[in-house]
């Protein structure tokens, strides 16, 4: 694996991802991203996410690319109706994206949210978002949004252009229904059940106190899950990758006692399924205290 992409990862759950410097705040959407409204009340609709019959409002994030330096940019309606919200992401960048959601509680602006990496202040919380989404696809997350101010941003990639929005509606509201896979994780666990071959709706489940993501990414043949955390573990590597970075599945980061139903393409294979956030302290990251295991997808 490319070291800067060791050293990239070793920064989840900083506010914007590494650097910082060129974050640059989104505050004006255009009128056709204040277009996204949720659905036509009325009749209820199949849930693709989950099978169910549900109405949940929906939200669509695009994020593309800036010029040709890597620079990428989120788009977002300015107002969501909260309660239960699918959120979609709609990749049109040439990079794997995903889309993490960040609330921020109390008079404090955006710009000084992205300021900020260890530790993390009470008004600012993780706020679930989609996966790791291919380029040209679009993917979904169903999960509870209460009401509040919230930016969208990376953050395990080089720090884009975020897009802030307001969620209106109750602050407290339904968590999503389970779905048939689901990976649970603790502090400092996970507990999987119920992947299979293909895309999964996956109830990602935080039943811990800190904050967590799921990170899968396929282990080599003849490696083992010593190798894998014995390579994630130090700073420089050589000979050969434990695992393949090409091909990762990543969720968001939730805070503790959190939860969403979000959508992971795995092809059948051996994972290794990693944590690498650091508390709202900083500290040691969960990978470190052992947020690591081996999953087999058939
Ligand atoms: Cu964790």
């Amino acid at each position: 694996m490319r070291l800067a992409a060791v050293a990239l990862l070793l920064c989840a759950a900083a506010p914007a991802g590494c650097g910082g410097e060129d974050v640059v705040v989104q505050e004006a959407p255009t009128p056709q991203e204040r277009g996204v409204a949720p659905p036509a009340g009325g009749t209820a609709r199949e849930d693709p996410l989950r099978g169910t019959r549900a109405r949940p409002s929906r939200m669509t994030i695009t994020v593309e690319d800036v010029g040709n330096k890597g620079r990428f940019r989120y788009r977002a309606p300015a107002t969501v109706r909260g309660g239960l919200v699918e959120i979609r992401l709609r990749n049109a960048s040439k990079a794997p994206r995903k889309a993490q959601l960040w609330r921020i509680d109390g008079d404090h602006s955006v710009k000084e949210a992205l300021r900020i990496r260890h530790p993390q202040p009470d008004w600012l919380r993780t706020a679930g978002g989609v996966s790791l989404t291919e380029p040209g696809q679009t993917s979904s997350t169903l999960q509870a949004l209460p009401a509040g101010r919230y930016y969208v941003a990376a953050i395990l990639d080089t720090p884009g252009i975020v897009a802030s929005f307001t969620v209106t509606g109750p602050r407290t509201v339904p968590a999503p229904p389970r779905a048939p896979a689901r990976v649970e994780a603790r502090d400092f666990s996970f507990r999987v059940s119920g992947l299979n071959a293909g895309r999964n709706s996956v109830d990602f489940d935080n039943t811990g106190a800190q904050q967590h993501h799921a990170y899968f990414t396929p282990m080599r043949a003849g490696a083992d899950i010593k190798d894998v955390r014995r390579f994630f573990g130090r700073r420089t590597s050589t000979g050969t990758a434990p695992v393949d970075p090409e091909l990762v599945r990543e969720t968001a980061v939730l805070e503790g006692r959190d939860r969403q139903v979000t959508q992971l393409d795995l092809p059948a294979g051996r994972y290794a399924l990693i944590c690498f956030v650091r508390g709202r302290a900083g500290g040691p990251s969960h990978l470190e205290l052992g947020m690591i295991n081996e999953v087999t997808v058939r």
